[in-house]
Order: structure tokens, then C-alpha cells, then sequence
């Protein structure tokens, strides 16, 4: 029998075909514009030999010997629920009584999967909160030196993304779009939460029906459209402050400066005009001096200047543009030149930072909050920045800056991790290994042997996406979809609800953790929160069964023609700024009187660390894939279909192959002094020369017998470096690594990371 049903992933809504009780494939929704191809990783993965099919305890663990085979190389014995349970249960009562709750570190970051019911980390949270709390973690991988930043000098991030100046708007007004990291499609598939419809394309079109130009900055060609006719002025990564130095450099030389601007809206320039000048430093930062960071002409920044300068123009950084050495200063440096442009607040000019973070910037924002599942209060007050884990692990009770303060972290004992993959996300992937080593006790929920999971000593299966009752609405998308449970959860998998059912009646906090409600009376509770929510802001939504048998439902963007910060521009009195001084903050007190090494009290270029440690002679780049959502699904069909023998691309230089004898097709390998892996070459003149990209995903796959445990498959992590983009915010710098590459010689090794790892039986236990 085939039925065909909905389902919501970050990346889109989708219509799964399902035949005799499995999802056979998923295909865009009818009404989708421009639906995300990463809907064709679903039924492939889902049934893929990865799938974690039981519980499992980690051999040398079971056997007493817990440290006698390293965290990642060890074999697991698969277990029944009770014994895996039972341990667990065991373990956070050991690690509360002989240390505290702040010993249990669950800051779990990752982006799970859609559904506003079972979302992983916050059923974990609610859990763990009824035991006594644990220590989390605060900010995100994708653009926390914005967050911490950001603050400072203008106002809350996340507002102002949602705040950002819609494309109407920017289609209608603007005349020149200049992006810092380009504004690449593939991006913009993607939302928290879901995305209904995919916007972007639509909106590329009208830009360019409407004469728009566009300049992409960015080491990839491919990072626009080829709708918009962008112009392409590659840069080396890490040196956008040097060159929007060299263009403020013009604008200040030149008079093209909006005095009347800096004077009513900002504080601080004369402190910042010293260090342009080179009245502060002796280097006056010039497009000269920009041309030998950047790569540009000296001539190429004059012109874009002017043209700035003359045109109704729209500066736009993307978030991997900040996900670098020192990120937060090309974010405070755009802030800086809009301002020196003076068109904040007008429709089509200022800036706007994290176009294309996710598809609903500049197009959607919620009317009113969703329901949602309450995770209690946790009484543990300690938290760390999230790209700070291995360095936790490796330093309990060790200290360190965050912003302008010294902190402690906690002795991190026990790790829960459910819903993300740090062995995808974070960077040097070698030392984190290392780091995993510390814990007592590791305990990871997930649908796949992905590479955290073979770090457990508990590994618990778990029920997908599809294969639970739920509904979908995005984070910042205005609609509601219904998600069916599809197909059953494969071999023992279970719903993460009734897992931690089982725990807290273990535990004694049954009652707390429940609320005498079973999974689908907590859907139809949310779904309830939802509908009053909704009818508070004059929405009329329909009750949970005719919303489970329909469509979609669309509510419209709350604020379609939004200009970003146009409140602040007509009355900066009535409406300042939640800064210190109620203005743009071009020079900060607050920032300089921390005194820092990283990070000054204006925007201030420094040259990415491996530049000056002499490491690799090629810039290693590892954005988002096209191809799947991070490492979920990787070893889905649509995944696998871009991979060459196997490994992940890697787009390299037609000069830069030749000089080291690559062709198009080759295995390579890349190494630098952190670790080494091997890609499959694509020679492309989308890439500038000097540069390289291999992107996120692929589940890290070492052989522990190579040099270097050697990754088979291409997973950039085990190449970038670890030491954050500076003390004031403890940001992921992944952007900034330099690397070799050469063609590998040896014999292809197979990739083994898409099958189990070693599985036994617990004696007594069939199967
Ligand atoms: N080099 C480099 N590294 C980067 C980046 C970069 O640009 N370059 N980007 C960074 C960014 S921006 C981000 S956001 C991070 C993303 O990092 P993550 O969010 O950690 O990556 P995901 O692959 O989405 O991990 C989600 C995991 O949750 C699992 N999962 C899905 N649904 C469920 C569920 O219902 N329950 C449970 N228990 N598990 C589930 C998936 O199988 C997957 O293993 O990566 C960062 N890492
Ligand atoms: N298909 C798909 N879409 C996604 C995701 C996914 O995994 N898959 N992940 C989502 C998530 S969690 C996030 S945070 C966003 C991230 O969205 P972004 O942060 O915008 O994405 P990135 O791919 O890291 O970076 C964008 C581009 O910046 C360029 N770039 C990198 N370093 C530099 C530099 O130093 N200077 C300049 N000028 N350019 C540079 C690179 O060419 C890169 O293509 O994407 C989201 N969208
Ligand atoms: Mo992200």
C-alpha cells in the first residue's frame, strides 16, 4: 500500500511516499518554489546500515576496564533497554552524590531535528532538570562572535536578524549589494526549525529584473547566484577588515564620509580615524596596504569605494565571514564603513549581517511564539562558551577569559549528548578525541554510528523524525505543518520521551518529568499553546485533528517591508540603541577597558594565526554542503552522489592542481601539523587561486593505523584549529586554517564510517 503523507526537516517541507509501512522517498512540497534537494537523503539514510539498531554499552566499559581501548576505537555489546537504563540511571546518581550536578555537562549542542515536541536537547534539559540540573552551554557555532559582539556596538543579534532588511525592500531601493562571503543558494535551503518555502531564488530574480548590482567578496565564485550577474572580486579568507580598511581608507582621503551621520548616530570615531589614518600606528591603512592582505588591486578597492559612496548601497557579511580568526572584527569593521556611508536605516542601504545564515533572513520573521515543551529551571548556574568543550574536557576547573571576565569550568564528569555531533561541528577533531578521553562517563542519543556516537559508553537509539507523531514550525518561519509518523522506528529505536519516561521513574521523578501525559498528549498540549498564542495576535488556528489532516498553514511575514534599525534613524532620542552610549559604537569604552590582546576598542585588523605560524601554503575553507544538513544524512543518496571514489570534494585551483600534478577525479590528501585527510579532487576555477574548500559533513572516518589518523573520507575538522577567534568571545574560527595538499599515492582504503562499528551480543541476549 502507498500513501503519501507530510514531513518538515530544517531544510523543507516534504511529501514522503511511503510503501508498506517504510518511507520509500520524499519529495519537495507542490507549492515550494525551489524546494532543498537534501529531502533525497531521507529514505536512503533512514534505512542506511549506520542505523543504530539497539542499546549499547561500550566493550572494555561493560568489562570493568574502562580505559583499556580508547573512547572512538573500541567495539560496543548491544544490550537490552533495562541494562542500558539501569546503568544510566546508576551513573547520574554515582556523579550527583560523589560530585554535584555541575559534574554533569549536557550542554548538547547540535541541531537535531525538526518538531516542536521532540526536540532532543530540550527533552534531555527537562529531564536532567528534574534530577538536579547540569552544566550547559551558551551561544552557537554559527555565529557567536556576532552574538557576543554585536551587543557592544550596536544591540542584540538575534533581534537584528530578524530585523534585517527584507529583499523587497532591497529589490525596490537598493542600487549595489556588496557581500563579505557572498550569498551562496545552497545556504539558504536551510532554516531552523523548517522553512516552508524557499524564498531566495524568487528574490534573486527580482534583484536582478530590477538592475541590482551585486559584488561578491569571497575566495568562491559560486557563492551568488548566477541570476544576479555578480561581479567577483575573490579575497583571501581572514583579510576582510584589511579590505574594508582600504575602502573607508578612500571614503575618509576622499571626503566621501557622511559627517552628519557619525556626528547624530555614533560615538568614537576620532579614535578610529587615528588608526586609519596611521596617525595611532604609523600605518596609514591605505588601498595599497589593503591590496597586500587582500589579493585585490590596490584600484579595484578605490573604484569600489566610490561607487559605494555614490549609490544607494547594501553591505552584507556573511556568518562564515565571522567563523574565523578574529571574526568579530570584520563584523565591527561593516558596522564601521556603513556608517562612514551613513545610509543605516535607509530602505537598501546600512548593513545586514547573516543573509543566507538561514532562508527566512530578510524574508519572514514569527507573528507570535509557538508552543513548546517546558524544561524546567536548572539550578546549575554554569556554563561554558559552546566551542570551549575540548578544552573543558581537557581542563576541569581550569580558567579562562570570556568576556572581559575570568571563568571556571566545571569538572565535567558525566557527558549527555543528544541531537548534535561534535565530532562534526567542532574544530581539530584529533584533540578532541583526546578530550574525550577524560570524561567518566560518555552517553550519546542518536540515529546513526555517526562518530560521537562510537565516543559513548552508553549509546541509545532513537526514533527519527519521521517516524514520530509531531508538528514543525521554524524558528524564524511563519508556518505550521503537521509531521506524521510515517514508518516505525527500525530494530529497538525509540522515541526520546519514553526513554527519559523509563529514566525518571528510576529515578523517582516520574511525575515531575511527565506530567501524567503520554508523547501525543504533550503534542496536542503544545499544539493547544500554540492555537491560544495564535488567537492572541487575531490567528485562527484550526483545532489539532483538521490541522492533522490538512495542509500547510502559511501566516504572513508580520513586517514585509522592514528596514533594519529605520526606528533608530528617525529619532535616535526616542529610540536609541541598547548600547552604553545609545549609539553605533565605533569605538567602544567597555571593549577597550577590558584590555585585550584579541580584540581593541575599535575595529582593528589582524592577519589569521596560521598566516603567521607559517602553517600549509594553501587556505583550507569548509563551509556548509549543498548536499545534506551538516553530517545528518551523510550517507543518504544525494549526499553520496557528489562524493568522488567515495570522499568528500575538495575545489582546488586549475594552477593550483597543475603545480601538484591533480587532475579532476584524483584522491588527494591534506595535512597540516593537526592532522591529515584524504578528498577527492574537483578542479574548478570557481575557487581563487591559493585557496581550497572541502565542506562540512563527512562523518569523520580515521584510520587509527595512518599517520596522523589519517580520515579517509574528508572531514575539514581534523585540519582547522581550535584556538577560537579571540578571548573576548571563545568563537569557532573553522574559516581559518592553512594546509598541504598533495595526490595520494597509496592504496584507496575503504570508507567505514556509513557501517557499524564491532557489535557483540550480551551473553544471554538473542540476535
Ligand atoms: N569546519 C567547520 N566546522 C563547522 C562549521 C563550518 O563552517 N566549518 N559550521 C558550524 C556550524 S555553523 C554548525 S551549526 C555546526 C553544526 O553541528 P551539529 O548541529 O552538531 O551537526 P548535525 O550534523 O546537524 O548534528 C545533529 C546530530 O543530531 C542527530 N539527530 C537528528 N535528529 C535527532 C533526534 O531527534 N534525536 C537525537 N538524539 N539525535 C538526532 C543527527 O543524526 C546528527 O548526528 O557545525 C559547525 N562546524
Ligand atoms: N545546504 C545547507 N545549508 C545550510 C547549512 C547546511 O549544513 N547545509 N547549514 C546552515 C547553518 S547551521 C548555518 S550557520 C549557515 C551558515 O551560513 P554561512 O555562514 O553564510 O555559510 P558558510 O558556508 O560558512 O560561509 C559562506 C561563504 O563565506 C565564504 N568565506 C569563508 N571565509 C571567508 C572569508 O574569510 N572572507 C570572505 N569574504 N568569504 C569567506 C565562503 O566562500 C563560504 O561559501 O548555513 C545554513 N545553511
Ligand atoms: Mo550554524
Amino acid at each position: 500500500m502507498t500513501t503519501s503523507r507530510l514531513t518538515a526537516n530544517h531544510w523543507g517541507v516534504g511529501r514522503a511516499q511511503v510503501v508498506n509501512g517504510r518511507i520509500a522517498s520524499v519529495t519537495g512540497h507542490p507549492d515550494d518554489p525551489d524546494p532543498s534537494p537534501i529531502n533525497g537523503n531521507i529514505a536512503s539514510s533512514l534505512n542506511g546500515r549506520a542505523r543504530i539498531l539497539r542499546p549499547a554499552i561500550r566493550k572494555s566499559w561493560l568489562e570493568g576496564n574502562r580505559t583499556a581501548k580508547p573512547r572512538g576505537r573500541d567495539a560496543f555489546v548491544e544490550v537490552s533497554w533495562d541494562h542500558a537504563l539501569d546503568q544510566i540511571a546508576s551513573e547520574v546518581q554515582r556523579v550527583r552524590g560523589d560530585h554535584g550536578n555541575e559534574s554533569i555537562f549536557a550542554g548538547s549542542y547540535g541541531w537535531s531535528s525538526a518538531g516542536r515536541f521532540h526536540h532532543a536537547q530540550s527533552q534531555l534539559k527537562r529531564f536532567l532538570n528534574t534530577v538536579g540540573g547540569f552544566s550547559f552551554s551558551e551561544g552557537n557555532y554559527s555565529y557567536n562572535a556576532a552574538l557576543v559582539m554585536m551587543p557592544y556596538i550596536v544591540g542584540p543579534f538575534r533581534q537584528h536578524v530578524a530585523q534585517a532588511t527584507r529583499w523587497t525592500v532591497i529589490a525596490d531601493h537598493s542600487d549595489l549589494v556588496v557581500m563579505f562571503g557572498g550569498m551562496a543558494k545552497r545556504n539558504t535551503q536551510v532554516s531552523d526549525g523548517g522553512i516552508a518555502t524557499h524564498r531566495m531564488q524568487d528574490n534573486m530574480r527580482k534583484c536582478a529584473q530590477n538592475g541590482v548590482e551585486f559584488v561578491n567578496i569571497s575566495p568562491l565564485r559560486s557563492d551568488t547566484d548566477p541570476v544576479l550577474k555578480a561581479e567577483w572580486m575573490p579575497v583571501h579568507p581572514g583579510s576582510d577588515t584589511a579590505l574594508m580598511l582600504g575602502l573607508a581608507f578612500v571614503l575618509w582621503s576622499e571626503d566621501l564620509l557622511d559627517h552628519a551621520f557619525l556626528e547624530r548616530y555614533c560615538v568614537g570615531f576620532d579614535h578610529f580615524e587615528a588608526y586609519l589614518s596611521g596617525k595611532a600606528d604609523g600605518i596609514p591603512k591605505t588601498p595599497e596596504w589593503a591590496a597586500g592582505y587582500t589579493g585585490c588591486s590596490a584600484n579595484g578597492i578605490r573604484t569600489l569605494a566610490r561607487r559605494m559612496a555614490k549609490s544607494r548601497c547594501m553591505i552584507s557579511v556573511a556568518a562564515g565571514v565571522q567563523r574565523a580568526d578574529y571574526g568579530e572584527q570584520p563584523l565591527w569593521m561593516a558596522v564601521t564603513l556603513a556608517a562612514m556611508l551613513g545610509q543605516i536605516g535607509l530602505p537598501g542601504g546600512g548593513y545586514v549581517i547573516g543573509y543566507g545564515v538561514n532562508g527566512n533572513v530578510g524574508n519572514m520573521e514569527r507573528l507570535f511564539r509557538w508552543g513548546s515543551l517546558p524544561q524546567g529551571k536548572n539550578p546549575v548556574e554554569n556554563y561554558i562558551p559552546v566551542a570551549m568543550i575540548a578544552e573543558m574536557l581537557l581542563n576541569p576547573l581550569g580558567t579562562y577569559a570570556y568576556r572581559g571576565t575570568t571563568r571556571t569550568f566545571p569538572d565535567a564528569r558525566l557527558v549527555w549528548w543528544a541531537g548534535g555531533n561534535p565530532f562534526h561541528h567542532h574544530q581539530d577533531l584529533g584533540r578532541l578525541h583526546d578530550a574525550f578521553q577524560r570524561p567518566e562517563t560518555v552517553i550519546v542519543n542518536d540515529l546513526n554510528w555517526t562518530a560521537m556516537a562510537r565516543h559513548a559508553d552508553i549509546v541509545l537509539p532513537v526514533a527519527a523524525a519521521q517516524e514520530r507523531e509531531d508538528f514543525g514550525a521554524g524558528k524564524s518561519d511563519n508556518a505550521l505543518v503537521p509531521m506524521h509518523k510515517l514508518a516505525d522506528a527500525p530494530g529497538e529505536a525509540r522515541v526520546e520521551y519514553d526513554i527519559y519516561c523509563d529514566l525518571a521513574a528510576r529515578l523517582g521523578t516520574k511525575a515531575a518529568f511527565s506530567e501524567q501525559r503520554s508523547s501525543l498528549d504533550w503534542v496536542k498540549h503544545i499544539w493547544k499553546q500554540t492555537q491560544a498564542s495564535g488567537a492572541s495576535h487575531g490567528v485562527d488556528l484550526p483545532d489539532w485533528e483538521a490541522f492533522q489532516a490538512g495542509d500547510v498553514i502559511k501566516i504572513p511575514d508580520p513586517s514585509p517591508n522592514q528596514v533594519f534599525l529605520a526606528e533608530f534613524r528617525s529619532d535616535p532620542v526616542a529610540n536609541p540603541l541598547p548600547t552604553p552610549s545609545g549609539r553605533i559604537e565605533i569605538y567602544s569604552e567597555t571593549l577597550a577597558s577590558f584590555d585585550l590582546p584579541d580584540c581593541k576598542g575599535h575595529a582593528y585588523f589582524f592577519p589569521p594565526r596560521d598566516l603567521q605560524t607559517g602553517q600549509g601554503d594553501l587556505y583550507l575553507l569548509s563551509g556548509q554542503p549543498k548536499t545534506r544538513l551538516h553530517s545528518q544524512l551523510d550517507n543518504g543518496d544525494y549526499s553520496l552522489s557528489y562524493k568522488i571514489k567515495g570522499r568528500e570534494p575538495v575545489l582546488i585551483h586549475p594552477e593550483d592542481a597543475a603545480r601538484r600534478g591533480v587532475s579532476d577525479g584524483d584522491i588527494v590528501e591534506l595535512s597540516n601539523a593537526r592532522g591529515r585527510c584524504l578528498a577527492g579532487a574537483c578542479v574548478t576555477d570557481e575557487i581563487m587561486e591559493g585557496s581550497i574548500f572541502l565542506w562540512t559533513g563527512a562523518w569523520w572516518d580515521p584510520d587509527f593505523n595512518a599517520p596522523q589518523f589519517r580520515d579517509r573520507h574528508g572531514n575539514p575538522n581534523v585540519l582547522t584549529h581550535d584556538l577560537r577567534t579571540s578571548s573576548l568571545s571563545q568563537s569557532p574560527a573553522s574559516h581559518s586554517a592553512r594546509v598541504s595538499l598533495h595526490r595520494f599515492e597509496g592504496d584507496l582504503p575503504d570508507i567505514t564510517v556509513h557501517d557499524a562499528p564491532t557489535l557483540y551480543s550480551e551473553p544471554g541476549r538473542g540476535s
